[in-house]
């Protein structure tokens, strides 16, 4: 299976509503940077990254692709998903131009392509060439319900509809003000009742004696998970955090390497662990993290950068990964899509990872790739 052609794309897809928010920005699409490779047996395999739809970062990543990565797996074996992986991460044309960023995400979505291609050349979706189902359901948990962006009674009212939807689990999004966003967390509670599991995000904005004070006043609210509470590098801050609260921690959808997250289970500064195929070096370099932290019997929540098109694949075959996050914005965008029904996910059926697009997704969102 020789690799023939390394096409980098953009498509640039619609939030729900026409934008969200959390603490730390306001979007209004979410970008499909990826790249399309064809090989010598007629197959494709599509990867991409995630990001915030700005074209002109979008297009350094698609330059990255192109210029630097593609010359390094014109004619390779695609099958060779570990040899390419490691080709690319010892780039020498990259060498300390990064090891994080640009290149990372540049890396994410050629690694993802070339295991969509080899789960196609076996005739398998990806879950079952990843050794197969090891759980008969994925449980899902509803975000797009709980944007900073949402007033408290829309808010309330969301919780109350994904809960009659079958979820049972959503998160709620702070990082706003300690009393505000308490009052919503309370709200939320009460709305949903004891039985669903509900987990709270800040997308690292404040400080620790900001969460401290926070925490205080959330732990009676049963709250599954505190999701980044403070600057994502912190290691030392998310140790003090979680020795000084019951509330668990949970971060990853920042890091880009599993040392960066080796760090945290060294501190014992993390319960839920958050790693992503679109912002880690691919699959490849999860599927490392995951190890790890089944080795610590820490659970795994992977971070929907890929709106759960692949981590699906993932949930499905890692004994690590206990729930997955759910946000709806571009699952139409694929031939297979990201399906929830009564709360949990459905099993994907089509060979390879859930990233092909459907033509309509590209005629209609597509963006100039250079
Ligand atoms: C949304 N999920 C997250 C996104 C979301 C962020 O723009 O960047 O809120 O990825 O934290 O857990
Ligand atoms: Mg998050």
């Amino acid at each position: 299976m020789k690799i023939m052609s390394v096409e980098p794309f953009i498509l640039h897809v619609p939030v729900t509503g026409s934008q969200i928010a959390d603490s730390t920005h306001t979007i209004s699409h979410w970008g499909v940077v990826g790249v399309k490779i064809g090989t010598d047996n007629g197959l494709e395999g599509y990867g991409f990254t995630g990001t915030h739809s700005h074209l002109p970062s979008d297009q350094l990543i698609t330059r990255c692709i192109e210029t630097c990565h593609a010359p390094l797996l014109m004619g390779e074996d695609a099958h060779d998903v570990n040899r390419l992986w490691l080709k690319l991460a010892r780039n020498p044309a990259l060498q300390w131009v990064g090891r994080a960023g640009i290149t990372t995400l540049s890396h994410a979505a050629i690694d993802v392509a070339l295991w969509d291609l080899k789960a196609k050349a076996a005739g398998m979706p990806l879950w079952k060439l990843l050794g197969g189902q090891v759980r008969d359901k994925v449980r899902a948990y509803n975000t797009d319900i709980g944007w900073l962006s949402i007033a408290d009674d829309k808010l309330v009212e969301g919780a109350k509809r994904a809960v009659a939807d079958g979820f049972t689990g959503i998160k709620i999004k702070v990082g706003s003000t300690v009393e505000r966003d308490l009052r919503r967390l309370e709200a939320v509670r009460k709305a949903i009742g004891p039985d669903v599991t509900l987990a709270i995000d800040g997308n690292g904005k404040w400080d620790l004696p900001t969460c401290l004070r926070f925490c205080r006043g959330a732990e009676p609210f049963d709250v599954y998970w505190f999701e980044e509470p403070l600057w994502y590098d912190d290691v030392k801050g998310h140790a003090e955090l979680a020795r000084a609260t019951r509330i668990p921690t949970a971060l990853g959808e920042q890091l880009y390497t599993q040392d960066a997250f080796s760090e945290f289970f060294h501190q014992n500064a993390i319960h839920w662990v958050q790693p992503d195929v679109t912002r880690m070096a691919g699959l490849t370099e999860v599927l490392r993290v995951c190890e790890t932290a089944h080795s610590y019997r820490l659970p795994v929540a992977p971070h929907a950068g890929d709106m759960s098109q692949v981590h699906v694949h993932l949930s499905y075959a890692h004994p690590a990964v206990q729930v997955l996050e759910y946000i709806p914005w571009i699952k139409d965008c694929f031939t297979d899509p990201a399906q929830v029904v009564d709360g949990y996910f459905k099993l994907p059926q089509e060979p390879g990872a859930g990233t092909t697009p459907t033509k309509a997704a590209w005629d209609k969102f597509q963006k100039p790739a250079r």
